[in-house]
């Protein structure tokens, strides 16, 4: 048969043999007390744990702060580098307008002096030609010779000068010669073959309409060098030794 047992049944067999058997109403209280004790423990417990929360959120927004503070510092000290570093750049930006700006004003004013002395420079160039007995025509320098020679001393005189007796290129060169009314030797000779006239250049004679009526003639076969004839306004073979004044040519620098 199977014993039943009832709850008093444990509560006596726990109980010390000498202890009073308690009343179910010190059992009630005791229950009640060990309830209370554990409530409020775990209201501490609830307590501390929402304070270490609080705590904890505390901690975080502090950390938070502090980070925030650094990086706005930091970030305040970039920028105000950056604006220092502006301000120079600023600066030297303006220098070199200022600088540039003086150097144009000073470029102007030297091309204005290279364009004076130029001029100056052309002045005295002319100057010194006129006095040298040049004459400018065209794009040539001319020296016409106030004594004679031969054609040879002629044409010895102009190398001396830097230039060689005239050639006679053009209607405008000849009506420049003619202004003289001299007779003048030319550079123009056959000297070399006879009947082959060449410039003192050496190109060959071109336009024969130049040479006086009946010209060249070869007077005497001793006529190898041109002499320009003002009263006709043409050209005449002569004797090379004949004195003659002369005209010498070269181009402008
Ligand atoms: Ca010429
Ligand atoms: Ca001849
Ligand atoms: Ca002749």
């Amino acid at each position: 048969m199977t014993k039943m047992f009832k709850r008093e049944d444990f509560n006596i067999v726990t109980e010390s043999p000498h202890q009073t058997e308690p009343s179910p109403s010190s059992f009630s209280r005791k229950n009640e007390t060990s309830a209370a004790s554990g409530g409020k423990l775990l209201k501490v417990v609830a307590v501390s744990f929402g304070l270490l929360c609080v705590l904890q959120v505390s901690l975080n927004v502090s950390l938070r702060l502090g980070y925030f503070t650094r990086s706005i510092s930091e970030s305040e000290a970039q920028v105000a580098l950056l604006c220092e570093s502006n301000n120079n750049v600023t600066k030297e930006r303006d220098d070199l307008e200022k600088t540039y700006n003086n150097l144009l004003i000073r470029t102007r004013q030297l091309e204005s002096s290279h364009e004076n002395l130029m001029r100056e420079k052309e002045q005295m160039y002319k100057s010194l030609l006129k006095a040298q007995g040049w004459v400018h025509n065209g794009s040539s320098l001319y020296y016409i010779s106030s004594v004679k020679k031969s054609w040879q001393k002629s044409r010895d005189d102009c190398w001396d000068r830097g230039a060689d007796l005239m050639i006679i290129d053009n209607r405008a060169e000849q009506d420049f010669v003619e202004t003289y009314q001299k007779r003048m030797w030319i550079g123009l000779s056959d000297a070399k073959t006879e009947g082959v006239w060449k410039w003192v250049d050496g190109s060959l004679l071109q336009d024969s309409s130049s040479w006086c009526p009946n010209e060249p003639n070869n007077g005497s076969g001793k006529e190898d060098c041109g002499e320009y004839i003002p009263s006709k306004d043409c050209w005449n073979d002569h004797n090379c030794f004949h004195l003659n004044f002369w005209i010498c040519e070269k181009k402008k620098a």
